[in-house]
């Protein structure tokens, strides 16, 4: 069945359910000097290329590769087309390591044909927090599909991993591999509802007009909590302690120092929003939410070329009821001129989806971990970690 998955130490279909086997670490590290010195080896026709993203250049060849090779639905209609702007973000956390931003060239013309990508970042399971690397942005040029590139390119990332002393990792996709820690399910809220219906992204519901539509989704002008506004560098110690505080009752989530924070939840335009509740009175920070910015390639259409779609990311409250505190996140984006707000259900977010009008989408996010077994698939509400 699984090839590839069946050789790799994560939790097997044949083991689900199994009582007898220990959550934690599958293998145990192997000394450092054990680890493979050499890259894997490529068809001879490619060669390994670490990426220095700080360079405009590279940046802009791993940006064309993923707008026109990166994830699609599965009708082949929308395709994720991250900005520079939010790779530069993405890839550059505290701590990152440049020999984690592996491409692969065409020997001779230096094509960047595929890419995969890991940052380091400390998630905690349960009560043990591990040190891991996130894996995303594996991708191979369409017309190199099926060649078996994918499991050389995560074996040589897995190596480079290694090398640093890590061997945990956590990643997300929307296809089933062996095994989910835990699978989500996509929630979609129009913010404009006509375009979407234009291009596909949804349809008019039975017995719904367009006029309907279009107020059925309608938002306020302006955001309602008192003491709503963008967070600020200054924020950042309030911030940190609302949100460790908050992550600390889910399964899996990320352990988040001021470092972090500051470089996830800071706002930079088109790439990540945070606003939170200052108490006019105390001054205190007492709320927060945060979305990131990522649009889609409208493939095939001619009056549009992208959707702009903002992505729930860390939400935290302990004064405003989180259903107003998601609706000003709904109007702030709207008055951005987001198409649509997508979340999962994750955390806390099953008890505002339905009142605040998101419909579930037709795809699904599975999580994963590397070389780290979970007793028991996670129900989302038990899951604190949101991947880009
Ligand atoms: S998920 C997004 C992945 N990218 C895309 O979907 C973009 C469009 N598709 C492609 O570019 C977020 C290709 O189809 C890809 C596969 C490259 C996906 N994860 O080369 P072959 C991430 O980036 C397995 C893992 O012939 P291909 C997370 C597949 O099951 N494995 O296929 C990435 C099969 O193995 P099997 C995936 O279509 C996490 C084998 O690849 C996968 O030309 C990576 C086939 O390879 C996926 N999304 O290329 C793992 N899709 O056993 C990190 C397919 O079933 C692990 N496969 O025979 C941790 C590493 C670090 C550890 C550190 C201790
Ligand atoms: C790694 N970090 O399928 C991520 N998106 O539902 C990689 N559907 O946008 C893995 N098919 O349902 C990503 N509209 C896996 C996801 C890949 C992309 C994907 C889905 C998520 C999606 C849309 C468009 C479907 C187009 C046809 C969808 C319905 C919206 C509707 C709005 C009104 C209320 C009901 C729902």
């Amino acid at each position: 069945r699984h090839r590839f998955w069946e050789t790799q130490p994560v939790g097997q279909f044949k083991d689900l359910g199994d009582p007898t086997l220990p959550e934690g670490p599958i293998e145990a590290p192997t000394p450092l000097e054990e680890v493979r010195q050499e890259p894997y080896n490529l068809p001879s026709q490619y060669e390994w290329s670490t990426c220095d993203i700080n360079s405009e250049e590279t940046c802009t060849e791993i940006y064309n590769l993923l707008t026109n090779n990166y994830v699609e639905d599965d009708e082949n209609m929308f395709r994720f087309n991250y900005s520079k702007e939010f790779l530069f973000w993405a890839l550059r956390p505290p701590g990152y390591f440049s020999s984690w931003h592996i491409g692969v060239r065409v020997k001779g013309t230096r094509k960047l044909v595929a890419f995969i990508t890991g940052i380091p970042a400390r998630i905690r399971v349960r009560n043990q927090i591990v040190q891991m690397a996130e894996i995303n942005f594996l991708c191979v040029h369409k017309k190199l599909r099926t060649k078996r590139l994918a499991p050389v390119m995560i074996k040589e990332v897995t190596r480079r991993v290694h090398l640093e002393n890590i061997w945990q990792a956590a990643y997300t996709a929307g296809v089933v591999l062996p095994t989910p820690v835990c699978t989500c399910q996509y929630w979609h809220r129009s913010l404009n509802p006509k375009k979407l219906i234009e291009v596909g992204f949804s349809r008019l519901g039975a017995r719904m007009t367009m006029s309907r539509t279009i107020k059925l989704y309608k938002l306020p002008e302006s955001t309602v909590t008192v003491g709503f506004r963008a967070m600020e560098l200054r924020d950042i110690p309030a911030v940190t302690r609302l949100l460790r505080d908050y992550l600390a009752q889910f399964v899996v989530a990320p352990d988040f120092d001021e470092d972090d924070v500051g470089h996830w939840l800071l706002p930079k335009e088109n790439v990540i929003s945070s606003y939170l509740v200052e108490n006019p009175e105390t001054h205190e920070i007492t709320d927060f939410c945060s979305f990131y910015t990522l649009p889609s390639s409208i493939l095939g259409k001619q009056n549009y070329s992208t959707l702009k779609a903002a992505y729930s990311y860390y939400n935290v409250v302990t004064q405003t009821p989180l259903l107003q505190l998601m609706n000003d996140a709904l109007i702030v984006a709207k008055q951005k001129d987001y198409d649509v707000f997508n979340a999962l259900d994750v955390m806390h977010n099953e008890s505002f989806l339905k009142e605040l009008k998101f419909g579930p989408g037709d795809g699904q996010l599975h999580y994963y971990l590397y070389n780290y077994r979970v007793r028991q698939a996670l129900k989302p509400s038990e899951l604190g970690l949101v991947l880009l």
